[in-house]
């Protein structure tokens, strides 16, 4: 890996330092508000990264099913070259197999050498659709979005980045951290302009972007590997591996209680410095309803519905 200095002068002056999240300072940019922390990496990442054709990009709001998704597209993907008694993912936290480009992989201005990667080579974003590298959208590759009800959204980026505060650091209580989201301050937040995004795109292109909703993949895993994922990145299943049960198998291999029983996702820490720990909680739809009160419930129900209905964007009511 090289380092140079080769973040751009920022286009437009950065506004509004918001520490209400503690843990994440976040600044506004171009309308949406990026984790101060990560900016270099974000910027040298839009500037430097050159996508190609063959890339498949998974994008996602924060604490939408990330590191699942990794799980799940990488153990497809690469299915014929690791048995399940020796697979990577049995002494890796996902997030080492999929690298995040702009939090890990271009952090603090590397410039990483990606070129003799395996193709089809898988990378993971958080960055909303409208600040991609541009070679993202120019080499046409595919992206596969993944996002999650607002509520437990909300709830799980909450206890996320609560735990990264120091011990010593009372908690962010819900109520502030509530105004926040909702007032569309979230590491890149608004959510709702983050799912408007990507969604326009997917139905404009719905042959290179891939929309998937937290809850039915969780509703319906095996309908959503079998027809979706695994077509959509190139690797679909045969009838006879279908025969053989292997859509089950994945998974399972891939599902909470599988991941979290594993030696590596309970100690150690990502690139990015956040404990592998941390990235498992629940891992259920519908958690909302042990934290949020009917107002908040209500607030948000009526504010995805003000901002997305329209696009014909919609979550199923989990949990009511
Ligand atoms: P990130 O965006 O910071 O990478 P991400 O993986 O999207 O994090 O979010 C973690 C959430 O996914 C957690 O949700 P919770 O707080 O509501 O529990 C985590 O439990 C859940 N999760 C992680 N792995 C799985 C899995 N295999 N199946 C279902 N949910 C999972």
């Amino acid at each position: 890996m090289a380092t140079s200095n080769i973040v751009p002068e920022l286009e437009e002056p950065l506004s509004s330092i918001e520490k209400g999240w503690k843990s994440t300072h976040l600044t506004q940019y171009q309308g949406f508000w990026l984790p101060l922390k990560f900016l270099s990496g974000i910027m040298a990442c839009r500037e430097r990264f050159e996508a190609c054709k063959d890339d498949i990009i998974l994008n996602t709001t924060p604490k939408s099913g990330t590191t699942w998704l990794k799980a799940l597209t990488f153990t497809i993907s690469n299915r014929a070259r690791h048995d399940f008694h020796n697979h990577p993912l049995l002494t890796t936290n996902p997030h080492a197999l999929v690298p995040f480009l702009e939090l890990e992989l271009y952090a603090d201005e590397q410039i990483p050498d990606l070129t003799n990667l395996p193709s089809p080579r898988l990378f993971s974003l958080h960055l909303p659709y409208e600040l991609l590298p541009t070679s993202i959208i120019e080499s046409n590759c595919r992206i596969i979005y993944l996002c999650r009800n607002p509520k437990d959204t909300f709830v799980s980026l909450w206890h996320f980045l609560n735990n990264l505060l120091p011990e010593d650091e009372p908690p962010v209580p819900m109520e502030e951290a509530f105004e926040l989201f909702h007032g569309g301050i979230s590491p890149v937040g608004p959510f709702w302009e983050h799912l408007l995004g990507y969604w326009k795109a997917s139905l404009e292109r719905p042959e290179r972007i891939l929309f998937m909703k937290y809850e039915e993949l969780k509703e319906d895993p095996t309908f959503h590997c079998r027809r979706r994922l695994a077509e959509f990145l190139g690797f679909p299943f045969s009838i006879e591996e279908e025969r053989q049960g292997l859509v089950e198998k994945i998974e399972r291999f891939c599902s909470f209680e599988s991941l979290t029983s594993l030696e590596v996702n309970k100690s150690g820490k990502t690139r990015h410095g956040m404990p592998n720990k941390n990235f498992f909680r629940r891992g259920i739809a519908g958690d909302w309803k042990n934290h949020l009160t009917a107002e908040m419930s209500e607030k948000l129900d009526q504010l995805s519905q003000q901002k997305l209905e329209a696009f014909g964007l919609t979550f199923k009511d989990v949990g009511k």
